[in-house]
């Protein structure tokens, strides 16, 4: 299938046009993972170039940001396995000051469909908050995302929370996020650091020793 209206659509916004370009590619079979990661995560790829060109301002990344999520929306079921016993409990949530949650959403998806229980705090999310869910719901890993330099801070400050609570080593830590590196995981303590959504499943799965 012609990709090109769909890329197009995600970059200008244009919520219906990419949903119905969706729909058609799941139709004639085409594998969602590649329309993800292909065509959708490309697309913004490109309107983040824009923007940082100052050829696009942030309604415009708004606008694309809801295309995607449309999209996302009706590839949902696809990555859904049919996992009736959990592997694990995640608290995730994008942290303080941060409010992007479009690549969050796709790590909750994804660990969702290889049988997480996920319990998805949403944006915004302040350290105490992510503290006292961890506490709640008992979970196994907590997994942060930022997609802002300026928001990465608040990674340590969680790390550092959990361990003046004594739960530091009840609970694994992952981070990820464009700006986020593997060093910078390895420098706050985290256990671990994923590029994508893909990847932030094999590191659960390893945190936990699961296969
Ligand atoms: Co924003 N924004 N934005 N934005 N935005 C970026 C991030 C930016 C790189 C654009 C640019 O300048 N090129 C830039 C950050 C620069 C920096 O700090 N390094 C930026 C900026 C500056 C801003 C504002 C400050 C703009 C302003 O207001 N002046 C503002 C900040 C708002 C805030 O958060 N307080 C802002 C606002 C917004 C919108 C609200 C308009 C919108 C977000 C809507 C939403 O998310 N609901 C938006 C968007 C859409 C973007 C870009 C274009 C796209 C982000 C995205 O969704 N990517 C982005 C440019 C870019 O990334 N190319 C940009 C697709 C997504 C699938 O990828 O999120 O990286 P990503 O997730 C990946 C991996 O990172 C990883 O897996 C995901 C899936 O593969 N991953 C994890 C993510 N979290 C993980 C957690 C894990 C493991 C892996 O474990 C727990």
């Amino acid at each position: 299938m012609n990709y090109e209206p769909l890329f197009e659509a995600v970059i200008k916004g244009d919520i219906e046009t990419a949903k119905g370009e969706t729909g058609k590619a799941l139709e004639s079979g085409d594998d969602p993972q590649s329309i993800l990661d292909d065509v959708l995560i490309a697309a913004m790829d490109v309107v983040g170039d824009k923007y940082a060109k100052g050829l696009f301002f942030v309604p415009q990344m708004l606008r694309s940001a809801k295309a995607m999520q449309g999209c996302v929306e009706l590839l949902k079921p696809h990555f859904l396995g049919s996992a009736v016993v959990t592997k694990g409990t995640i608290v995730i949530g994008a942290v303080k000051g941060d409010l992007h949650d479009i690549g969050k959403n796709l790590v909750a998806m994804m660990l969702e469909g290889a049988g997480f229980t996920i319990v998805d705090l949403g944006v915004d999310i302040a350290p105490e908050r992510f503290v006292s869910a961890v506490q709640e719901e008992n979970a196994d890993i907590v997994g942060m995302s930022a997609l802002l330099s300026t928001t990465m801070s608040a990674m340590p400050e969680t790390v550092q929370m959990l361990s003046e609570k004594g739960i530091r080593d009840k609970v694994k830590v992952m981070i990820g996020g464009a700006p986020v590196t593997r060093k910078y995981a390895a420098d706050i303590g985290a256990d671990s650091y994923a590029p994508d959504a893909g990847s932030a499943v094999i590191e659960a799965k390893k945190l936990l020793h699961i296969e």
